[in-house]
């Protein structure tokens, strides 16, 4: 059942717009910078920020992805665990700022797949986390640094991201399950 629009296009523009400025202003400048986005809309969401940056900078940011997924354990212990299945990254990753990008921030697990991919390929000099929503809940002492919305929800409410490249449109909705 579909409660609230978060954000519409005119929201996830400005969200992203004000992130790439904050992503530029933290780091001073886009020296060094990468961008990493989490499988589908985490990398249309770095890709748009690569752009944006480009715009306002006149330097194009390397935009890299890495794919994870849930593994569902259909065994006795029910777990769900994020697993790395591939990560695309052509650039080095040794000494640089690593910016990751994901759509939703929720328990943090995904994100700490992430990190362990990251670190298996190199020495960043820092990890930075961009999300377009953090919906809370956490289990791990991740915090992202950029945040489009921060939107508290219950375990029963899902946040859907709808983007141009993926959906036709660009919209942020609650719904209850
Ligand atoms: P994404 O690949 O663009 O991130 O997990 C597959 C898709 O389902 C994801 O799209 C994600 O946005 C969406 N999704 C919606 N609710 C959930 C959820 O509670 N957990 C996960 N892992 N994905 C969800
Ligand atoms: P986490 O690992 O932090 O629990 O979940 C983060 C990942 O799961 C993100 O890649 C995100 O796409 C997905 N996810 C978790 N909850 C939601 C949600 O409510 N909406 C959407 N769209 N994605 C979610
Ligand atoms: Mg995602």
């Amino acid at each position: 059942i579909e409660k609230t629009v978060l954000m519409d296009e005119q929201g996830v523009r400005r969200a992203l717009t004000r992130i790439a400025h904050e992503i530029v202003e933290k780091n001073k400048g886009t020296e060094n910078l990468v961008l990493v986005g989490i499988k589908t809309r985490g990398i249309h969401i770095a890709e748009r920020l690569a752009e944006r940056i480009e715009q306002f900078e006149g330097v194009k940011l390397p935009v890299g992805s890495l794919d994870i997924t849930l593994y569902r354990d259909d065994l006795k212990l029910r777990t769900e665990q994020p697993v790395v299945h591939g990560s695309e990254i052509d650039c080095e990753i040794n000494d640089v700022n690593v910016v990751l990008v994901d759509d939703v921030l929720y328990t943090g697990r995904t994100v700490r797949a992430a990190l362990d991919a990251l670190i298996d390929m190199g020495r960043p000099r820092q990890i930075q986390l961009a999300v377009l929503v953090d919906r809370g809940h956490r289990e791990l002492p991740i915090r992202p640094d950029f945040v489009g919305k921060n939107v508290p929800t219950s375990r029963s409410e899902v946040v859907a991201v709808q983007l141009q490249e993926t959906d036709a449109v660009d919209s942020v909705i609650i719904f209850e399950n």
